[in-house]
Order: structure tokens, then C-alpha cells, then sequence
């Protein structure tokens, strides 16, 4: 396996932050102990957590005005890849990676064969249909699974199929479809014949899913379409799911729902059916994936992990992903720091005394129920979580580490300055 930084680099930056470490990590264990609580369960926790970084995530974002490119850019798969080891061995929290075709369409066998080099995996596919491509036969400008025109359904059908035999060769199980399929004019679309075109549609992407695959379907409240939104919340995906069958499940991108809409009850209701495919996680002040995560909201972040925790899931664990746009902030520092609150606020759910909060519960007492979520969102893990880098031979200062090693100046070298400015985002 070949290593983007440098280990000896990781092993001085961790022997300097060791004794403070150790220092920190007794503290946290003599405090959780006095609250009854095994620190190394927490530790477990930490270590077991895992959350593919998306191919695109590793690239400069932008907003539908401009895009201001960063230094280093990937110039194909193969960089990106690269990017994502980087964040995989700082922080080894990100052992996967999430492909999206036609953008990363490279041969199976070299997509695999450069993944393990690096230590990665491939974690759910990602299907586009929400963008035409060059020598495009049908243009999805008024939709794709759900066109009027049976030839344009026909085409993102099979776009879909491909993308399984794709994820078949690299090792995936699981394929993720978000389309921006709506309508900008009201009267545009007959939003009922609309939505049945495009379970038809799915319905035959579905009969393509291998065995053990899973097919997950991602809700968006709005944009591309400004007027209504196909597949727009996750009552609609819920209906997706179901009536798809087993292997259907909904996704869930934090950053898709109206302001003040309530995520962790989503989650809550979507295992209740059994139907919690996975997350994109991101944060949002408004309806896209555009913040890193935990920059906004960190305590929601904890309360969808608390339902999940508080849950029996009923056999497969959701999918994790980040989705974010990084707009000015290099990309990979991003990711891995989102990659840690989001583990942070995993590892902060399992400090909850679940039996102080059932009593509450069964008491009616809503303060101290709310004060017993608090107690462990409150408790500052990050010992823990630096803790499990160490031992698992990543870094415990990921950013420090990053920096000191200028993988970014190293590889602005290499890769041509991306000169594209226009409007666009990943
Ligand atoms: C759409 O906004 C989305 O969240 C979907 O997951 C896409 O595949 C991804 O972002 C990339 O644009
Ligand atoms: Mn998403």
C-alpha cells in the first residue's frame, strides 16, 4: 500500500501530542467512570465508525454563480482517489469512497487496483441523470426517469444499469439515485402521471440490482426544478421504498429539508418501516448540501445518531456518506474534520444513559430527559476520537499533520491550475 503522507511524519507529530493526549484521555476516562461509564466501550465506538467520502467532495465547489478554483484540483478519478487516501490515513475514519458516473467512469479493474494501493474500498454508486453529457442521444433538460419521452426514460434507465455493472467490477453493493426531475411553471407537468413514469422507470432499475445490492433513493425538497421537485420529501421516498420492495430503501442528505424541519423524526419514522437506507451528511442553512458538517448544528447531528442508537435497525445499518460542497476551504481539510464530528457525534449518542432517559421519559419529566441528552452531548470526546487515530495509525492532529506535510503544494505541482470559473456545483 503506498502512503500519501509520510508515516514518519504522522509517527513525530504523534510522539510530540502523545503526553498531553494521555493526559487528556485519564481525565475523560476518571469522568465517564464517576457517571458509570466504560470509556473503552465509547473507544470501540470510535474505532468501529466508518463514512465513505464522495469522489466529488474532494474538488473545489461552487454556487449556480461561480466557482473560484482551489489549488491542486483532481484532474480525473486517479487524483481523487489519491485525495481520498490522504483523509483515509489521517483520520481512518473514511475507508470508502462513493462513486459518481459518468464523472468517474474509469475501467473497473485500475478504479479497484488504485483504490487498494491507497487502502480504500468503494462504498454506494451515484447515478446521473440530473446533467447531460457529450454525444448525449436524449436530453434531460425536462426530466430523465420520469420524461414524457419514453426513449429519455429508456436512456437514464440504462444509464442506471451501467452504473451497477460499474459498481459490480469496483466491489460496490448499493446504488444511490437522485434525480432533479420536477417543474419550474405550475401547470407545466401533471405531477401524478409524473411521479408514475418515474416509479416505472425505477422499477426497472430495481429489476437490474443484483441480489445483494440495495437501491437507495435520495429526496430533495427543490433545485434543479424550482416549481415541484419529483422525488421532493420523505414521505415521497418512503412511498418510493415501499412500493419498490426490499432491497429499496430512502436516503437521507441531511441538508435537503426546509429550514426548522425536524431530521431526527424522519429517521426515527424511517426505521420504524424499516426503510433507513443511509445519509449523505452535510450542514445547511438553507435546502442543499452546502455546509461541513457539524459547522452549524452540531447537537442535531447528535440527535439523529441518538436515534439510530436508541433504535434496533433491524439488521442493515444505514450507509453513511458525506456530501458537502466546498466552496473555500481546501476540500480535504473539510472532509476530514467533517468526518470527525460526525464520528464525534456517533460516539457522543453512546455516552446517553438510556436508563435515566426512559425514566424520565415514563415520568413526564421533559427537563431532565432533555438535560440527559445533554449530559452526553455535552461531554467533549475528543480524546477519544484522537485516541482511536492513534491506535489505529492515523494522525491525532489530522489538519496539523496535512499541513506540515504540503501534500497540497505537492500535488498543485503536478496538476494543472483548473482555469474553469463559471457557475457549478459538485
Ligand atoms: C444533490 O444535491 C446531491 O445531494 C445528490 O446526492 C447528488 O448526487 C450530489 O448532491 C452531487 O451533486
Ligand atoms: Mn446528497
Amino acid at each position: 500500500m503506498s502512503a500519501p503522507i509520510d508515516t514518519g511524519l504522522i509517527a513525530e507529530r504523534n510522539a510530540a501530542a502523545a503526553a498531553p493526549l494521555d493526559a487528556d484521555y485519564d481525565a475523560l476516562a476518571g469522568a465517564l467512570s464517576r457517571r458509570g461509564t466504560d470509556i473503552d466501550t465509547a473507544l470501540r465506538r470510535a474505532r468501529e465508525f466508518a463514512i465513505a467520502v464522495p469522489s466529488w467532495g474532494v474538488g473545489t465547489g461552487g454556487t449556480r454563480f461561480a466557482r473560484f478554483p482551489g489549488p491542486g484540483e483532481p484532474r480525473h478519478v486517479f487524483d481523487k482517489l489519491d485525495d481520498c487516501g490522504v483523509i483515509q490515513q489521517l483520520t481512518r475514519a473514511t475507508p470508502t469512497v462513493s462513486l459518481h458516473i459518468p464523472w468517474d467512469d474509469e475501467d473497473p479493474a485500475e478504479l479497484r487496483q488504485r483504490a487498494s494501493s491507497l487502502g480504500l474500498g468503494f462504498d454506494a454508486m451515484n447515478s446521473n441523470t440530473f446533467q447531460d453529457q457529450p454525444g448525449q442521444a436524449h436530453s434531460y433538460k425536462f426530466g430523465s426517469l420520469s420524461h414524457v419521452d419514453a426513449a429519455t426514460r429508456e436512456q437514464a434507465i440504462a444509464h442506471n444499469r451501467h452504473c451497477i455493472e460499474v459498481g459490480r467490477g469496483i466491489g460496490s453493493s448499493a446504488l444511490t439515485v437522485w434525480v432533479g426531475d420536477g417543474s419550474n411553471v405550475p401547470g407545466q407537468v401533471d405531477m401524478g402521471a409524473q411521479f408514475e413514469r418515474y416509479l416505472a422507470s425505477l422499477r426497472e432499475v430495481y429489476a437490474a440490482l443484483p441480489g445483494d445490492w440495495r437501491l437507495f433513493t435520495e429526496h430533495k425538497m427543490y433545485e434543479p426544478a424550482f416549481y415541484s421537485t419529483v422525488v421532493q420529501d420523505w414521505g415521497t421516498n418512503l412511498m418510493i421504498a415501499q412500493e419498490l420492495g426490499p432491497q429499496a430503501s430512502c436516503l437521507v442528505d441531511l441538508g435537503h429539508h426546509a429550514p426548522n424541519v425536524n431530521i431526527e423524526m424522519i429517521v426515527s419514522r424511517l426505521l420504524r418501516a424499516g426503510k433507513l437506507g443511509g445519509f449523505h451528511f452535510n450542514d445547511s442553512r438553507y435546502g442543499d448540501d452546502d455546509l461541513d458538517s457539524g459547522s452549524i448544528d452540531p447537537y442535531r447531528l447528535f440527535l439523529v445518531f441518538n436515534e439510530l442508537t436508541g433504535a434496533d435497525d433491524g439488521g442493515a445499518s444505514p450507509a453513511c456518506m458525506l456530501d458537502q460542497s466546498h466552496n473555500v476551504t481546501d476540500p480535504i481539510e473539510s472532509l476530514m474534520n467533517s468526518a470527525i464530528e460526525v464520528q464525534r457525534a456517533c460516539v457522543q449518542a453512546s455516552l446517553v444513559d438510556r436508563e435515566a432517559l426512559a425514566h424520565h421519559r415514563a415520568n413526564n419529566d421533559a427537563l431532565l430527559a432533555g438535560e440527559t441528552l445533554k449530559a452526553a452531548f455535552r461531554t467533549d470526546v475528543s480524546p477519544i476520537l484522537a485516541r482511536a487515530r492513534q491506535l489505529d495509525g492515523g494522525a491525532i492532529d489530522p489538519v496539523a499533520v496535512y499541513r506540515g506535510a504540503d501534500y497540497r503544494g505537492r500535488v498543485a505541482s503536478e496538476r494543472p491550475a483548473s482555469t474553469g470559473s463559471g457557475g457549478g456545483i459538485v
